[in-house]
């Protein structure tokens, strides 16, 4: 049974108590509790790990290999800004499809530019916890060996 690692960075354990224009009413655990009944239809299963932490992020992408099939991650702010991450991505053999609640290509600026995107499968932002749903079957569908 394949296994997916959905990998949350900076703040997004916050979600749900401010910033609810951005980031909707639900909470992490509405997100991990979502993505757990749909892997479950799916026939797969997910492991969750948030940190406020670059470093901790960076251990984890590079943990995954070899526990994991492909990770679904949301670098928070980070994605802005982490060349770190971004190098770690690159350097991990599975597949990285990168998430987000908010449209960040609508947003400020200094938020429409990911470090990440480049290094990953694909993107998905603006569909608020629905993101996170589309994230993972696209992971669940995509042809490993394959770029379509
Ligand atoms: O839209 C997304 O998913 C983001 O990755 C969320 C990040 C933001 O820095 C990115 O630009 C886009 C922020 C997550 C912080 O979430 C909060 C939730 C509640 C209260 C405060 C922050």
């Amino acid at each position: 049974m394949k296994r997916f690692l959905v990998l949350n960075g900076p703040n997004l354990n916050l979600l749900g108590q401010r910033e609810k224009e951005h980031y909707g009413s639900f909470t992490l655990a509405d997100v991990e509790a979502s993505l757990l009944a749909d892997a479950a239809d799916a026939g797969c299963e997910v492991g969750f790990f948030q940190s406020n932490h670059e470093g901790a992020l960076i251990d984890a992408i590079q943990a995954a290999a070899g526990e994991f099939d492909g990770i679904l991650l949301n670098p928070g702010a980070y994605t802005h800004t982490s060349v770190a991450i971004r190098d770690a991505i690159a350097a991990c053999p599975l597949p990285v499809v990168e998430v987000h609640i908010s449209n960040i290509h609508a947003r400020e600026e200094f938020r429409r530019k990911s470090l990440v995107a480049a290094v990953c499968r694909g993107q998905v932002a603006g569909f608020g916890l629905e993101s996170y749903r589309l994230g993972l079957l696209a992971l669940v569908r995509l042809d490993p060996a394959g770029r379509e």
